[in-house]
């Protein structure tokens, strides 16, 4: 990093080179879980975040979409940039029919905020539990969230550990409208993909119909490491096979908070058919499901 970008110590900035996949996309797929990292000369980071990453803006995500495959990207606002969805509305503006958007919204944001929101290409919200990532949220605020944007159809992404599913189930089954879990709610690699902590995330997914998940980050679950990340495959298999069309996937690019190691993206492009083993199943994932949720409209 140069003496103007100042980031966290250790921290990793994405792969300035990854490799072309071996697996052909679909026509049409979309990456469904993405960031953009400023850049913060034109979009500062915010005060209260938790950690302060390289610059990773627009530009370099459409090229890396390009270079993978992709068609398009739903791009989801990260902790860092805080309740200031700029840099997301700008990618999102600059990308077109290309991009949607993810916003984070304190309770008080205005209708008019929510109209421009819409506007640029913003379709959902995420409520973030992860603790060491943001300060805790009271419910009543994401709820009262959760019905402004009821007027606009948007969907509500949710980001938790496996280990507080079990306190959250009852509130994520009252969330209006549809509501997709990030990265298969965090199981435990260790515990394995029939272990009872698993159990109770499929289990939430077969008793709430409006539950999606995003079979994403073999990256950050994985204890075996890349490339293949083998150790994640039953997890993210087993919700393929029994929720087709309630899956998405993406590369979580440029990878927030990667400590281990930085992925290669084209390893990641690779890991998508050993969890969707035929053409159908990679279509709903990577086409059907995410254009039915985000480009309705
Ligand atoms: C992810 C995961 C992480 C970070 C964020 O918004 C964020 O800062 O989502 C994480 O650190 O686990 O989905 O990108």
């Amino acid at each position: 990093m140069s003496g103007a970008q100042i980031t966290d110590e250790g921290w990793l900035a994405f792969h300035p080179s990854p490799r072309k996949p071996a697996f052909r996309l679909p026509e049409g797929a979309v990456d469904a879980h993405c960031h953009v990292f400023g850049p913060r000369a034109e979009f500062p980071f915010a005060p209260e975040r938790k950690y302060t990453p390289c610059d990773a803006g627009k530009d370099k995500l459409f090229e890396l979409r390009d270079f993978l495959g992709f068609s398009r990207n739903v791009i989801v606002q990260a902790t860092c940039h805080g309740a200031d969805n700029r840099a997301v509305m700008d990618a999102c503006r600059a990308a077109g029919e290309r991009a949607r958007g993810i916003a984070s919204l304190r309770p008080d944001v205005s209708r008019a905020e929510l109209e421009r929101m819409d506007a640029a290409g913003i379709r959902g919200v995420r409520f973030n539990f992860v603790r060491r990532l943001v300060e805790a949220t009271p419910r009543a605020h994401f709820l009262e969230v959760a019905e402004r944007i009821q007027d606009f159809g948007w969907s509500i992404v949710v980001y938790f550990e496996a280990a507080d599913l079990e306190d959250l189930a009852p509130f994520l089954a009252r969330l209006p409208g549809i509501v997709v879990v990030d990265h298969m709610g965090r199981p435990d690699v260790a515990k394995g993909a029939e272990s009872a902590e698993f159990e109770r995330f499929i289990r939430l997914m077969e008793d709430n119909p409006h539950i999606w998940t995003k079979v994403t980050c073999p990256e950050r679950l994985s204890l075996q490491g890349p490339p293949g990340y083998d150790d994640v495959v039953p997890f993210a298999r087993r919700l393929v096979e029994l929720f087709p069309d309630r899956v998405l996937w993406g590369t979580d690019w440029p990878h927030p908070n990667m400590k281990s190691h930085m992925p290669d993206d084209g390893d990641l492009v690779d890991f998508i058919p050993k969890i969707a083993t035929s053409a159908e199943a990679q279509r709903r994932l990577l086409v059907d499901n995410p254009m039915r949720l985000y480009w309705a409209r």
